[in-house]
């Protein structure tokens, strides 16, 4: 047999697959992990449940009881391997200041060296053989709807089975794709492996892993490579690392955004809709404000989720940002959501659910702190161990991970817009951004004008939390919610959103309306005041009130404020005074904040827009 036949068979690519420079590039990855086979995934509901079988068979995963909760499963990951790893992930621009002072930076001759080449003293590459005695899954996949003027197509080269089904459940994800990228489509390459080479005859263990882990972008050339982890954040390359790191980039380059934004339609009762994109950190809440019931007062109000983590906003032909949900379903943190907080969220997790780290029932379900008011009485827990109320008391053991998962398909939501797949995208009335502020941070004000909320997003602060290996509740700023998540300079993407808004506002266009929201304010107590969940349907009504010119509100030195009598309070017992607890400027701690503020503009100072420090100088002005 000549060579490259050879090569064809070894690489077993389907015949309807036409993209010389895919299957070459495939051929040149499939050299250095020394994979003992290649699979293409179609992406088919029969290839899915073979992968879990197989998942099963492994000890991967455990098939729930199929009474209780149809065609799911639980997976229970390495006890280190639950997060993304924040001081593990790279943005290898040529420059160093491309990279910006935000994000661990690598050159990229030296990162390929560890990665893909190996090392001067003759250290061999990491990849090198990493996937021997596994296959090398090759997975395409569209971020956004088939066919869409503002989706990106991707493929993802895998060792991991558990990252194949679910990028199937968090994408478009297969044949079509193949079709799309057709003889020469743009795809950006991506590469995982788990870093868990197996010797002939050698066990697996349920979760492979690498105790050492690189997440590694290079955005000059759109390129992913992931080793180490099998966890979400770091395993499913179309998420965080293509959506968001290498995505901002591209945005940068050519006039859009890439945000850790959730997407809402909300259609109030004379039938006109509205949609929101709203940027929170990890773990904040995104999920729930995506699938949100409105509250006893609200009838004939509607949300409608068209994400919950991540949006793609591009000009439109109107001259408006249209925005689209790049994934297909949702990987969203377990503990908390119960049938008050989530109720939509609870019933799309009914079935069809891959769980990950969450505890299993004696009768094969699963629970999480805050599913129900009384835990069961007897849980395995997400290591694996026996848990009791009474273990929990002694030890604090947690029965689910804090950053406990589930990954279920969009279409499983009861509320999922009609138009969620179609390839337009929505137009945004408004953008929110917020944070986990027990201080400081009013519960909503709306910036004046454009560069005003460019500047709440830019110092937007959070407490840190699960969603990241090591979070413990201290408050960094977050801008944009973006912190870990920008692929290039944070002070240019400040930058880039100024000349989108100036360049959209010349061409004659409405600017959404930008608003800055903190659910998280805590009174002496210690406890929150805001109720927050369905609740936050008051603030969106008034934003959406101000963005029709209808809603009052007064000046503040951040924006503008809705007075008390500017919400409507049908249905919700909640007091002048308690309002004026979440919605007031303390102006010592403010005066302390913009210290802050003023921290991040030093560390952002290279290349930092003067407008920022221009709107601090005013704010500080009005403290006075
Ligand atoms: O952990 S993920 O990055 O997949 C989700 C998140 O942190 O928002
Ligand atoms: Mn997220």
């Amino acid at each position: 047999m000549n060579r490259p036949a050879m090569e064809g068979l070894r690489l077993n690519a389907p015949a309807h697959v036409r993209h010389t420079r895919l299957i070459g590039w495939v051929a040149e990855i499939d050299a250095l992990p020394e994979a003992a086979e290649v699979y293409w995934c179609d992406g088919s509901a029969a290839e899915y449940d073979r992968l879990c079988d197989q998942l099963v068979a492994a000890g991967t995963m455990k098939r729930l009881n199929p009474e209780l909760r149809p065609n799911s499963y639980l997976a229970l990951s390495d006890p280190s391997d639950v997060a993304r790893v924040e001081d593990r992930t790279f943005i290898c621009s040529p420059r160093r200041e491309d990279a910006g002072p935000t994000n661990n930076w690598m050159a990229p001759a030296e990162m390929r060296a560890i990665l893909q080449t190996g090392l001067p003293d003759g250290t061999p590459a990491l990849f090198r053989g990493a996937m021997r005695g596994r296959t090398l899954y090759v997975v395409p996949f569209s971020m956004g709807p088939l066919g869409s003027h503002i989706s990106h197509l991707g493929v993802e080269l895998t060792d991991s089975p558990y990252v194949a089904i679910s990028m199937r459940v968090m994408t478009r994800m297969g044949r079509p794709v193949l079709d799309l990228l057709g003889t020469d489509g743009d795809f950006v390459p991506c590469v995982h492996s788990v870093g868990a080479p197996l010797q002939p005859g050698q066990k697996d263990v349920p979760w492979p892993c690498n105790a050492t882990k690189y997440i590694v972008h290079y955005p000059e050339t759109r390129e992913i490579w992931s080793y180490g982890s099998g966890y979400g954040g770091n395993a499913l390359l179309g998420k965080k690392c293509f959506a968001l790191r290498i995505a901002s980039t591209m945005g940068r380059d050519q006039g859009w955004f890439a945000e850790h934004m959730l997407i809402l339609g909300v259609t109030n009762p004379q039938g006109k809709k509205f949609h929101v994109a709203a940027a929170f950190p990890s773990a904040c809440g995104k999920t729930n404000f995506s699938m949100m019931v409105p509250p006893a007062g609200y009838q004939g109000w509607k949300v409608t989720t068209i994400g919950d983590d991540i949006a793609w906003i591009k000009p439109g032909k109107d001259g408006r940002l249209h925005a689209i949900n790049p994934e297909a379903g949702y990987f969203g943190v377990a503990p908390g959501t119960n049938v008050h907080t989530n109720p939509n969220c609870m019933e799309s997790l009914k079935r069809d659910v891959v769980f990950t780290n969450v505890a299993l029932t004696d009768d094969g379900d699963v629970w999480w702190e805050g599913m129900t008011e009384t835990p069961p009485a007897h849980l395995i827990d997400w290591r694996g161990l026996d848990w009791t109320p009474e273990i929990a008391k002694a030890t604090g053991a947690k029965a689910a991970h804090p950053n406990s998962r589930f990954t279920v398909a969009a279409t499983n939501n009861p509320v999922l817009d009609p138009l969620w797949d179609s390839p337009e995208g929505y137009p945004i009335d408004a953008f929110i951004f917020g944070g986990r502020r027990s201080t400081t941070v009013p519960l909503v004000t709306v910036a004046r004008n454009w560069t005003e909320g460019v500047y709440m997003a830019a110092t937007m602060g959070s407490e840190t939390t699960a969603a990241m290996a090591g979070g413990n509740g201290a408050v960094r700023r977050d801008p944009f919610a973006m912190l870990p998540f920008c692929g290039y300079n944070m002070a240019e993407h400040f930058q880039h959103w100024l000349d989108m808004g100036a360049k959209l506002q010349a061409s004659g266009a409405k600017l959404p309306a930008i608003a800055c929201v903190n659910w998280f304010r805590k009174g002496a107590d210690g406890k929150f005041v805001w109720p927050g969940f369905g609740e936050n349907m008051r603030v969106l009504e008034w934003l959406i009130g101000r963005v029709e010119g209808q809603a009052g509100g007064e000046d503040n030195v951040f924006g503008i404020s809705p007075r008390y009598e500017d919400l409507r309070w049908d249905g919700l017992p909640f007091t002048r005074e308690q309002f004026a607890s979440v919605i007031g400027i303390d102006r010592d701690a403010w005066r302390q904040e913009l210290a802050l503020h003023a921290e991040l503009f030093k560390q952002l100072e290279h290349r930092l827009p003067r407008e920022l420090p221009a709107t601090m100088a005013r704010i500080e002005e009005r403290l006075k």
